[in-house]
C-alpha cells in the first residue's frame, strides 16, 4: 500500500526513512539537515566513512537518535531539465526501495513501514507534479517486481503543502 501524509519525517514512526541527500552526504539543508539534527553528530560520523554515493544512487545508515531503525540516503538529481533527470529521480527511488526489501531479509521482517520525502523537489527544484508522478509509479513498478508475501508499506511524508495536494491528487486521497 501507498499512503500519503503532511508532516516531519523525522518526528514520526515508520521503521525505515529515506534522506534526500546530496552526493557528498554532507548534513545540507531541507530535509537532510533536519535528518541530521534529530539524529546527533554520530550519523554525519558514519556518512563519512561511506565516501559519498552518485546521484540516483542509495546507501543505508543507522538511525542513531532517530525514531526509526535504519535511514536510507538517496541522492535525487538537480534539476536540469536534461532527459537525464528523470532517470535519476527514478534510481534513487529503486533503489531506496532494492535497500529497504534487504533490510527486510536480514532482519527476518515481512513487513515494513518506508517513509520517502520529496526528494529532488525542495532545494535540487525538481518540478513537483512531475516528481510525484516518478515517485509513485517507480513504488508501484517495485511492488509488481516484488511480489512475494513480504510487504513495505510506503508513506509519501510531504512538508509542504503544494506537494501534499499532488500526492493526494494523484492518489485519488481526499
Ligand atoms: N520532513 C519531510 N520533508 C521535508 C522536511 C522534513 N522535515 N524538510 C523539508 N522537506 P530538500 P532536495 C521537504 O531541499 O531537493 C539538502 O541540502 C521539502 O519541502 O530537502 O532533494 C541536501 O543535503 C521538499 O519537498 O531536498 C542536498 O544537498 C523535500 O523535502 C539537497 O538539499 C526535498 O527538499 C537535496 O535537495
Amino acid at each position: 500500500m501507498m499512503h500519503v501524509l503532511k508532516g516531519d519525517i523525522t518526528r514520526l514512526d515508520f521503521d525505515v526513512i529515506v534522506n534526500a541527500a546530496n552526493e557528498q552526504l554532507a548534513p545540507g539543508g531541507g530535509v537532510c539537515g533536519a535528518i541530521h539534527q534529530v539524529a546527533g553528530k554520530a550519523l554525519a560520523a558514519e556518512c563519512w566513512k561511506l565516501g559519498g554515493c552518485r546521484t540516483g544512487q542509495a546507501k543505508m545508515t543507522h538511525a542513531y537518535e532517530l525514531p526509526c531503525k535504519a535511514v536510507i540516503h538517496a541522492v535525487g538529481p538537480i534539476y536540469s531539465g536534461s532527459p537525464k533527470d528523470k532517470e535519476y529521480l527514478e534510481a534513487a527511488y529503486w533503489n531506496s526501495m532494492v535497500l529497504a526489501y534487504d533490510f527486510m531479509t536480514k532482519n527476518h521482517m515481512d513487513h515494513l513501514t518506508l517513509a520517502f520525502p520529496c526528494i529532488s523537489t525542495g532545494i535540487y527544484g525538481y518540478p513537483k507534479e512531475a516528481a510525484c508522478k516518478i515517485a509513485i509509479r517507480t513504488v508501484q513498478r517495485m511492488y509488481a517486481q516484488y511480489k512475494d508475501t513480504r510487504h513495505i508499506d510506503v508513506t509519501f511524508v510531504c512538508y509542504d503543502e503544494e506537494n501534499y495536494m499532488i500526492y493526494k491528487k494523484a492518489m485519488h486521497v481526499r
